[in-house]
């Protein structure tokens, strides 16, 4: 496999204006008859026509009417052409049945359909298969299915055949085929200068109940992006798929996004309220693609931040709006830190806009995609909201239609606002999380933080510049009022400091206030501080934060030092679960431990070899120390906060329901499980039954339960993936790779379903103390998958192997165990580039 860098761009020797394909659909010999005007690109001195393709049988192929014999290899075909405009013809013979891969056409339980991002085009026909080449598509489908669709409108049909046409010319990566026996839950909605829009979900019959959340959130997303961002819909019809078998969560396709069924499915019986804000949020993110993605595309897959860091900003703003902007925040942060933090912090470290790449399937990660967000956020921050409205119309305007770079974007920003953006461009360009210590001083009524930053060395980049960090900051003075409001500083050196003058004395400070920037903080306060800013700081995030880092404290101090639980954490955590004003959802938060991934990294930082059975065993002592705390509070904030009436998803609702449920929890520990049998037994929703289950599965009262819900529930596919995954991941730790080997032995586990997969392996992964058994017995089991996986689907096997990333954290024994299971994985003949690549990153 071959390593590519964007500083090797060309542009395209031919370009394409428009595409017909015709599909003869059978599910192991479909017919894809291509015709093609290409013409030369003015902007290229090349004239090699080359086009992409893969796994495809060339039946015949013409230049202008004439039979042409080109050259074929694995990676596509060249041919003599033409120095002017011409028309490709080529018919090939492709294999859906026994497309695994999930890339390109492939069947999923009896339906055709399509993934082609990144680069699945190229396994459906010959074609350059570049985001930078975008032309129309007309397509005609035939096949004895009820139910034939592509992107755009449709233009005829009749009986096993149908028409479609996309008027707005797109990259390869956007096309899509369904076909299938499916039902469809319509709507519609009028945009803003009165048009008519037709809506729909396309499922399989049996689900045609659990559409009417996807379609209101759709709706939703439709006004949003209309009010916020002034961008109306750009077609006359709308199409949402759910497919089963997906590798990922779902794609923007041109007016035909495809699911993952467990993206968009969802009723009250069973999905959770974390499911349908999921949904809701992935939902918006897709249709807000159509114009950051679509209708503006990327100039090649480097820039893929472009439009996946914008449209995640995108989606996290519709999702504060719509939900709460606090909780929104803090929920991705903490995610961003478990994810992305180890991520930019190990062997996979790379830039938001990286320069190199084998498979750019292994870039679809949280370090394009979350951090890709978070340097939106910053830009906003930096500029104002008005600069940044501003810029965004300037870059709709100048680049619709086109496929755009990292300079283009930050361009309009700098046109906007006159600013330069040279330095700003490090955070696209340079890898690795930020380090940021402050001290301060108080003299003579000015306050002063002294702010230094550094970066970590990663992999390919020794030496790091100094970034553009926005820090906001608040003042507090001792009694809790603030005496300086959220002001956002701007470090541009190593070494920075600022002055606040005029206070009459020694302020609390309350730094990076909602996160103003993705960066690890490093603040030598006492442990009296942070439990003064949990109880009166007026940032929301940074109150729940400071509360976070008191815990973080709590238990270093327990795993290091054997310490006991502080009684002051769990006074300050009592004060804010009991006080009714606060928002529910909120006071769940504050309550959640950092996770042990979280305390695995935070370990290491300082120095420390993370023992995961330590860490284990520290939360679970300060969790039954919380306990014994409230032991009068828990029953009265559980009955306090259960919902009467008919399930409703929104936020009030669920935020109620979470604190409650984190109630339970606690309160499992104290009452042998009472309340939690009784609350599995009175369920009428799944997040009530589930949170029921769970407390009665970890705390080893679930047996009767986890049966009951299988036969409660064995006929529906996505509520059975959380069966696998909740017996895994509420396990004991010396229990849970047998718990996952047999889950592998049950009669519902296929590993051909990335979310089945998933489930068991996804939750093995995470369950931090269970896979990290010193005897390596989880590092074993899921190597042996990964290899049985591999050539089944090479992408989700690359994904997953990441759980691997961490390796050379732990202490050499497991260390050795892990480079073992790595190197094993590495010689097994046929690896395919995807998983060879990632596993060979992380063993480097
Ligand atoms: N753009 C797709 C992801 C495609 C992943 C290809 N391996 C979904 C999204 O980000 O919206
Ligand atoms: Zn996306």
């Amino acid at each position: 496999s071959q390593k590519i860098y964007l500083k090797d761009y060309t542009p395209p020797a031919y370009l394409v204006d428009t595409v017909h394909l015709t599909f003869k659909l059978s599910p192991n010999a479909t017919r894809v008859n291509s015709k093609i005007r290409f013409r030369p690109n003015p902007d290229s001195d090349s004239r090699d026509f080359f086009v992409h393709g893969e796994h495809l049988t060339l039946i015949r192929a013409a230049i202008d009417g004439q039979e042409c014999s080109p050259v074929v290899t694995d990676k596509g075909l060249t041919a003599q052409a033409p120095d002017a405009p011409f028309t490709w013809e080529a018919e090939v013979e492709i294999n859906p049945q026994d497309n695994t891969a999930l890339e390109g056409l492939y069947m999923s339980n009896g339906m055709y359909c399509t993934q082609c991002e990144a680069e699945g085009f190229r396994r459906i026909t010959y074609y350059p298969d570049r985001p930078d080449v975008m032309a129309t598509f007309t397509v005609r489908i035939e096949g004895d299915l009820p139910v034939l669709l592509s992107n755009g409108n449709p233009t005829a049909s009749g009986d096993g055949w149908a028409e479609w046409h996309d008027p707005w010319p797109k990259p390869s990566y956007l096309f899509a085929l369904v076909a299938g026996d499916l039902r469809n839950h319509p709507d519609s909605f009028t945009t803003k200068s009165g048009r008519k829009v037709d809506l729909n979900i396309w499922v399989r019959p049996d689900d045609i109940d659990k559409c009417a959340f996807g379609m209101e959130a759709l709706k939703k997303s439709m006004k949003w992006d209309e009010d916020v961002y002034g961008r109306e819909y750009d077609l006359d019809l709308f199409n949402i798929v759910a497919v089963d078998d997906f590798n990922m969560g779902a794609m923007e396709n041109k007016g035909l996004n495809i699911f993952n069924s467990s993206c968009v499915l969802a009723s009250p019986e069973t999905a959770t309220d974390a499911n349908f804000e999921r949904i809701e949020a992935i939902i918006a993110h897709e249709y807000f693609h159509n114009w950051t993605g679509n209708r503006i595309t990327c100039r090649d897959w480097f820039q893929l931040c472009l439009k996946e860091g914008l449209t995640v900003y995108r989606d996290s703003q519709f999702t504060s709006d719509v939900r709460s902007r606090a909780v929104k925040r803090i929920s991705d942060v903490d995610g961003l830190r478990a994810v992305q933090f180890r991520e930019d912090n190990g062997p996979l470290a790379h830039p938001v806009r990286p320069d190199s790449f084998v498979e750019i399937n292994n870039f679809y990660t949280a370090t394009v995609y979350e951090k890709g967000a978070e340097v939106v956020g910053m830009l906003k921050r930096l500029v104002g909201d008005d600069a940044y409205a501003q810029a965004l119309d300037l870059y709709f305007e100048r680049h619709d239609g086109q496929a755009v770079t990292i300079e283009d974007w930050l361009k309009v920003f700098e046109d906007t606002t006159g600013r330069d953006l040279g330095q700003f461009m490090r955070w696209y360009s340079q890898a690795g999380t930020p380090r940021l210590t402050v001290t301060d001083d108080f003299k003579d009524s000015t306050y002063t933080l002294n702010f230094k930053q550094y970066t970590p060395p990663t992999p390919g980049q020794d030496v790091k510049q100094p970034q553009v960090i926005p820090i906001a900051v608040g003042l507090l003075t001792p009694n809790g009022d603030e005496v300086q409001e959220t002001v956002v500083l701007e470090m541009t050196k190593p070494e920075q400091s600022f002055e606040f003058k005029g206070l009459s004395s020694r302020p609390v400070p309350s730094i990076l206030r909602e996160f103003s920037a993705p960066v690890i903080l490093e603040q030598d306060t006492d442990n009296e501080t942070r439990a003064f800013l949990m109880a009166h700081d007026t940032d929301p995030f940074n109150r729940r934060e400071s509360g976070n880092a008191l815990a973080r404290d709590v238990l270093r101090r327990m795993i290091t030092d054997g310490a006991a639980p502080d009684p002051m954490y769990l006074e300050a955590k009592a004060k804010i679960l009991t006080d009714e004003a606060l928002d529910p959802a909120f006071r769940a938060l504050v309550m959640s431990l950092p996770t042990q991934e979280e305390l695995a990294q935070m370990l290491f930082d300082t120095g420390h070899t993370p023992d995961p059975e330590a860490i284990f065993n520290a939360t679970q002592t300060l969790a039954q120390a919380s306990a014994e705390r409230l032991k009068q509070d828990l029953p009265r904030i559980y009955a306090a906060h259960q919902v009467k009436g008919p399930y409703s998803p929104d936020a009030g609702p669920a935020g109620h329901r979470v604190l409650a449920n984190s109630a339970l929890w606690l309160l499992s520990r104290l009452d042998g499980c009472k309340q939690a049998q009784a609350q599995y037994d009175a369920a009428d929703n799944m997040t009530q039954q589930i949170s029921a289950l769970g407390c009665l599965q970890y705390f080893d009262h679930g047996a009767d339960a986890t049966q009951a819900f299988y036969d409660q529930w064995r006929h529906d596919r996505l509520v059975i993936d959380k069966w696998f995954a909740m017996q895994v991941s509420n396990t004991r730790p010396d229990q849970t790779v047998a718990t996952a080997q047999a889950l592998t032995e049950h009669a519902d586990f296929d590993m051909k379903n990335p979310n089945r997969f998933r489930a068991v392996f996804g939750a093995l992964a995470w369950h931090h103390a269970g896979f990290h058994q010193a005897d390596g017995a989880g590092y074993r089991l899921l190597a042996d998958w990964l290899i049985k996986l591999d050539p089944v689907n090479p992408q989700t096997t690359a994904r997953m192997s990441t759980a691997f990333q961490s390796w050379r954290r732990y202490d050499e024994g497991r260390q050795a165990l892990m480079r073992a299971e790595l190197e094993r994985i590495m010689s097994t003949p046929d690896l395919s580039g995807d998983t060879g690549e990632m596993v060979g990153r992380i063993l480097e």
